[in-house]
């Protein structure tokens, strides 16, 4: 049975994830290739009630451990509702962030060890891994001057230093394992696209190849 290929998009806030998903969308379909967008947290109706209680801002501290357990919830809900059977059914599911972003975030962020959010993915996804993952890297401070006029969220508030050990995380993991396509998001959005095109025009060349 033919299955779909698991695209990722990753980076810190305000790199141009959101608005690069509906180019891969439109770039797929010019193709002919169906494919469905999806985000984390969120994804189901449930999983997106868990994404609103992860960025509120509220008075009481969210300890480390709720946190990485409810992204972890989420997770399992939107891959056993969503992104197994879209696969299985051979469609491309695009994915805003995944567990690279868990790893940075809840790893390379908050200082969580690295073997237990192994622990999680396992039990959650199992041997499921993203065939792709478009890595958007920007330094913080431009990162930050792009959504400077937005509400900020929960994780939208931690200083500058978080946002360079997320950085520095997602990079160290970028080198560690070839899925991973680092694109320069600094650049304007049609050379960012250009790349992403690129980038994607091999990934469909080698999926045709091995049908
Ligand atoms: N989180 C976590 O901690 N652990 C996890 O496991 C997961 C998530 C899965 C919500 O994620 C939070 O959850 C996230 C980490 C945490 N918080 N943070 N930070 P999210 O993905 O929903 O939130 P976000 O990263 O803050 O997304 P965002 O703010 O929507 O950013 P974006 O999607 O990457 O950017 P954008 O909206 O597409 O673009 C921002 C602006 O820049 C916009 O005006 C664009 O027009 C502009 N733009 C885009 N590209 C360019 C270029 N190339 N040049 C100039 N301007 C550009």
């Amino acid at each position: 049975m033919a299955r779909g290929k698991f695209i990722t998009l990753e980076g810190s806030e305000g790199v141009g994830k959101t608005t690069n998903l509906e180019f891969i969308c439109r770039y797929l379909e010019a193709a002919g290739i169906d494919s469905v967008q999806t985000r984390e947290p969120g994804g189901t109706p449930l999983a997106e009630e868990l994404r609103q209680m992860l960025l509120a801002v509220r008075d009481e501290a969210m300890s480390v451990q709720t946190e990485l357990l409810m992204l972890f919830a989420a997770r399992s809900q939107h891959v056993q509702q969503i992104i197994e059977p879209q696969l299985a059914a051979d469609r491309w599911v695009i994915c805003d962030r995944f567990t690279d972003a868990t790893y940075a975030y809840q790893g390379g962020g908050r200082g969580v060890d690295e073997k237990q959010i192994a622990v999680l993915e396992a039990l959650v996804h199992g041997d499921l891994q993203p065939d792709l993952t478009l890595y958007l890297d920007l330094a913080p401070e431009i990162a930050a001057e792009r959504i400077a006029n937005r509400e900020r969220d929960r994780f939208e508030r931690e200083h500058r230093a978080f946002f360079e050990r997320v950085r520095a995380s997602y990079l160290d993991r970028a080198n560690r394992y070839p899925r991973f396509e680092v694109i320069d998001a600094s650049a304007t959005l049609e050379e960012v696209q250009s790349c992403i095109g690129e980038v994607l025009g091999r990934l469909i060349e080698s999926s045709r190849s091995t049908q």
